[in-house]
């Protein structure tokens, strides 16, 4: 599929396996993070495997509403247009109301909250204008539902649903798509802890965002969870 897509945090864990998925199909990515070296070591990666120019690393800092901007204009100055955004950067802090630091906090808030209403803003004028395209937010089960030491990720992640579920609502008359994929823990090395047994790997979600995005333009998935369905050493 001959289609454009922005791609944050697309350096390592969730978002490196959306970004390889998609240029697997054909598409082109621009590949959004702040790691220079290991984007760039990525994007020559998958020009050896044969998906040369395909796969543009992007550095920048997803909380920067002025990145935002840069990148969709310089993505539509090279390929003319934006099919798919995922906001899918996001950082994870994980402690007791008690304890939990400020900055961390502010760090989710920022990340995992403030950057895709930022990046959907930015992309959202010339979406409107076609009359077409999609935002998929990678949110979590975090997002739905609460647990000790996760009250800042799942108030971050909350919100996020909050912000993909109004959106879908405004964006409806201009044929515009957005979907919340929910994934359940998955094997990265996301907020510093150790994958559960039961998890998820990166590829599931990328699946999960591929089959969302290739869905007929009539259709819109609102709300996706992804859920493990066996131990990770069974799989
Ligand atoms: O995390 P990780 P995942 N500006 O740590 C980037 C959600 N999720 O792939 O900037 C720009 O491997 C960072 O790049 P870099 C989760 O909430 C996960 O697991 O180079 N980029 C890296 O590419 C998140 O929304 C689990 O450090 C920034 C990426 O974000 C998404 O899945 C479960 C940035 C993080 O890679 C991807 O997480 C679940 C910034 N300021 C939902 N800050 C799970 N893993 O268990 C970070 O339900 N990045």
């Amino acid at each position: 599929q001959d289609k454009v897509a922005i791609v944050t945090g697309a350096s390592r864990g969730i978002g490196e396996a959306i970004s390889r998925g998609f240029v697997a199909e054909g598409a082109r990515v621009v590949g959004v993070a702040r790691s220079a070296g290991v984007l760039e070591a990525l994007a020559r990666d998958l020009a050896a495997a044969g998906a040369g120019g395909r796969f543009v690393p992007r550095v920048a800092d997803v909380t920067s509403a002025a990145a935002a901007r840069e990148v969709v204009r310089e993505t539509l100055e090279r390929w003319g247009r934006i099919d798919i955004l995922v906001n899918n950067a996001g950082v994870g802090h994980f402690a007791p109301v008690a304890e939990l630091d400020e900055a961390a906090w502010d760090e989710m808030m920022a990340v995992n909250l403030k950057a895709p209403f930022l990046w959907s803003q930015a992309v959202l004028p010339h979406m409107m204008e076609r009359r077409d395209g999609h935002i998929i937010m990678i949110s979590s089960v975090a997002g739905t539902t609460t647990f000790v030491n996760g009250a800042g990720y799942c108030a971050s992640k909350w919100g996020l649903m909050a912000l993909a579920d109004t959106l879908r609502q405004e964006v409806r008359p201009y044929e515009l798509r957005v979907t919340a994929v929910c994934p359940g823990s998955v094997q990265t090395h996301f907020g510093g802890t150790p994958p559960r047994d039961y998890s998820l790997r990166p590829e599931d979600v990328a699946h999960t965002v591929l089959e969302v995005a290739a869905a007929p333009r009539r259709v819109v998935y609102g709300t996706v969870i992804v859920r493990p369905l066996v131990p990770a050493d069974r799989q």
